[in-house]
């Protein structure tokens, strides 16, 4: 059992006990709107940000919630983020597809699929001609492979030797739809094309993730430029929490059953010595219960509000509305 080990579980579980909270909150209304479950792909945003500091940054998806836990998010505070309260780090305006914290280097989950990609690129830009060390790592799903702006992303990130790692989720579908209908060829071989490294892992063995990204971010860190990590996974649930609701499936269930049995945290837990299981476990579901009573307990907004924080800067003097 290494030290590395127990900070993946950890990582790995508190992720999960937060989203399958999350999931039973947003089937009862109790979350508006609804979440796109991470549970399944823990391995990935564990293994990633494992070797991030607060100064990286990361961009993210629509289901974001893993990479912002990862990346050392407060879950007391994403939670009151994604009940609307103005606890939230971003005061409830931005919920489950726009949770952001900039202090920690967490430019948001995106609700555009690949946009996470351009953001990504652009503060790579400004970490290289800034002369730091410091890199990103842009999160996003097989779908957005077929987007136009990330392939964009790509070409400037290639071109310009940006460090920016790019993380692709493989997960097999975008919404209902198969990844053998959805892309043309292979994800890494594409990355390929555009000047990078690119490797393929296990995305659902977090220390097969843990040690490729490991070496990528350094070279990332070094100034080889970018580079891609096409992950392979699988989520648990469906799409979005919707589709829980409705009790609707639009995969075959002998193959998410066969995925299931490739859990990550179940994999990883075996490695572990049981105390230390025990104690972890307890631990996080202590912290996921607190973060429920601190979300619950939170203010909603006033409505007289809803025009503050739209514009910074410029944009608040030009319409006159101040924060
Ligand atoms: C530009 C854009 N097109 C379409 C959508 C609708 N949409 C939301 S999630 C999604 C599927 C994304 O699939 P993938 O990138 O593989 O991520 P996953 O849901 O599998 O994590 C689509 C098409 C969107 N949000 N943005
Ligand atoms: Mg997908």
């Amino acid at each position: 059992m290494t030290a590395n080990q127990v900070a993946l579980y950890r990582s790995m579980k508190l992720i999960r006990e937060f989203e399958e909270q999350c999931l039973e909150m947003a089937i009862s209304g109790e979350i508006i709107g609804g979440i796109h479950p991470y549970i399944g792909q823990e391995a990935v945003a564990a293994g990633v940000c494992a070797h991030l500091t607060t100064r990286d940054y990361i961009t993210s998806t629509h289901r974001g919630h893993g990479h912002v836990l990862a990346k050392g998010a407060e879950p007391r505070r994403l939670l009151a983020e994604l009940l609307g309260t103005v606890e939230g780090f971003n005061k409830g305006r931005g919920g489950s597809m726009h949770a952001a914290d900039i202090e920690l280097g967490i430019l948001g989950a995106n609700g555009i699929v690949g946009a996470g990609g351009a953001i990504g690129t652009g503060a790579a830009w400004v970490a290289k001609t800034s002369g730091s060390s410091d890199i990103v790592v842009s999160f996003f799903g097989d779908g957005a492979m077929s987007q136009g702006v990330l392939l964009e992303a790509f070409n400037l990130a290639s071109l310009w030797s940006l460090p920016v790692l790019f993380v692709c989720e493989n997960n097999r579908y975008a919404t209902s739809l198969k990844l053998e209908s959805g892309l043309a060829g292979n994800a890494a071989r594409r990355a390929e094309g555009f000047g990078m490294t690119a490797h393929t892992v296990d995305g659902m063995d977090a220390e097969a993730v843990s040690s490729k990204a490991e070496e990528l971010i350094e070279r990332c860190r070094l100034g080889a430029g970018p580079a891609f990590l096409e992950c392979l996974t699988y989520r648990f649930f469906g799409h979005h929490s919707i589709l829980e609701k409705l009790g609707i499936e639009f995969r075959d269930i002998d193959e998410v059953a066969e995925w299931r049995q490739r859990d990550p945290i179940l994999a990883l837990r075996n490695k572990l010595r049981t105390e230390t299981v025990t104690e972890i476990d307890s631990a996080v579901k202590e912290e996921v219960a607190r973060a429920v009573d601190f979300a619950r307990g939170a203010e909603t907004p006033n409505p007289r509000d809803a025009l503050l924080y739209l514009y910074s800067g410029l944009g608040a003097a030009k319409t006159g509305v101040t924060q």
